[in-house]
């Protein structure tokens, strides 16, 4: 099978977009995501694990669009399995699009994208960035107390395309050289909610499958994060799908108004900011993400019948 793919990094998080590969075929969004997890399941570990990936990869899988005003779908995945939404990946998918061409550079020339959780927007903004209008956010548990093994963490659970978890009084500092600790409380945490079943609920309902911490931002940041990926590797960027899950807690606590920007850093010191606007349910609001991204490779992938890792190393 022929695989052609170009590499992005979106303040740091790496996107792998599958511009010629696996035909996931045209017909409804859940029955692209199960083909993607059946028939090709080897093919998405080739192109996720090592030796071609790594564990911060997120792979994008277009297609033809559902929706007839969309432009096209796009499935993402990562080391484990299919992701709901993701933010990082869809500026590095509009920065490749521009890269072929396919997409304007005009700054506010828009693409609407298909996903697994709903249709989104994207706006090209100045200077390499994108802007993502996400799906409806929202907040559904407040402050749910979590006993670790050495502290009691208290839990907000919101909902920005993937279930986040979000915590402040961990008790760690949002440091690169503290990952380690912080790996391991965002994992505790994690296993602890869902053994307890302390799950999303409503629409998409579902386990926690990322973790987010949070401390001060340095000057000019509203916060600086630290996000565990559901395959256990944190997120480089400051997590457009997290971010909006924190916009949604912010709405719900009146802590932020519409249409404020919100500047989220990540570990590493890259920064999204996040606006949002209330959407048409109570509670929920449409948050809007904005960042940069760079293309860093285009390749290639030989997943060679006689190579016993083809499929990748777990
Ligand atoms: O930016 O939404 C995001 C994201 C999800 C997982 C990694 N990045």
């Amino acid at each position: 099978m022929r695989i052609s793919t170009i590499d992005s990094h979106t303040e740091g998080e790496p996107t792998r977009v599958v511009v010629d590969g696996p035909d996931l075929g045209s017909d409804s969004i859940e029955q692209r995501v199960s083909r993607l997890e059946g028939e090709y399941d080897g093919v998405r570990r080739g192109i996720l694990l090592e030796p071609r990936g790594s564990d911060a990869m997120v792979a994008a899988f277009l297609g033809p669009p559902i929706d007839e005003s969309s432009d096209a779908t796009v499935i993402f995945a990562n080391n484990v399995g299919v992701l709901g939404m993701c933010v990082h990946g869809t500026i590095g998918v509009v920065r490749t699009l521009q890269h072929l061409g396919r997409v304007s550079r005009t700054p506010g020339d828009r693409i609407r994208l298909d996903t697994p959780v709903g249709p989104i927007t994207a706006s090209v903004a100045e200077a390499g960035g994108v802007a993502v209008e996400n799906v409806p956010s929202r907040r559904t548990a407040r402050r749910v107390e979590v006993r670790l093994r050495d502290r009691t963490v208290h839990a907000d659970i919101a909902w920005g395309g993937n279930w986040f978890a979000l915590v402040d009084d961990h008790g760690e500092s949002i440091d690169p050289a503290n990952r380690d600790a912080l790996l391991s409380v965002a994992r505790e945490i994690r296993r602890t909610m869902n053994a307890e079943g302390r799950d999303g609920t409503g629409l998409h309902a579902g386990p926690i499958d990322h973790v987010e911490l949070f401390g001060p931002g340095s000057v000019g940041c509203d916060s600086r994060n630290f996000v565990l990926c559901p395959g256990g590797a944190y997120d480089r960027s400051p997590c457009g799908t997290g971010t909006s899950a924190k916009l949604a807690c912010l709405a719900a606590d009146e802590r932020l108004d519409p249409g404020d920007p919100w500047v989220q850093e990540s570990i590493l010191g890259s920064r999204f900011i996040g606006r949002y606007h209330r959407g048409e349910r109570a509670g929920e609001i449409i948050p809007t993400v904005s960042g940069r991204a760079w293309i860093t490779a285009e390749a290639e992938l030989h997943l060679d019948p006689e190579d016993p890792y083809r499929f990748g190393i777990d």
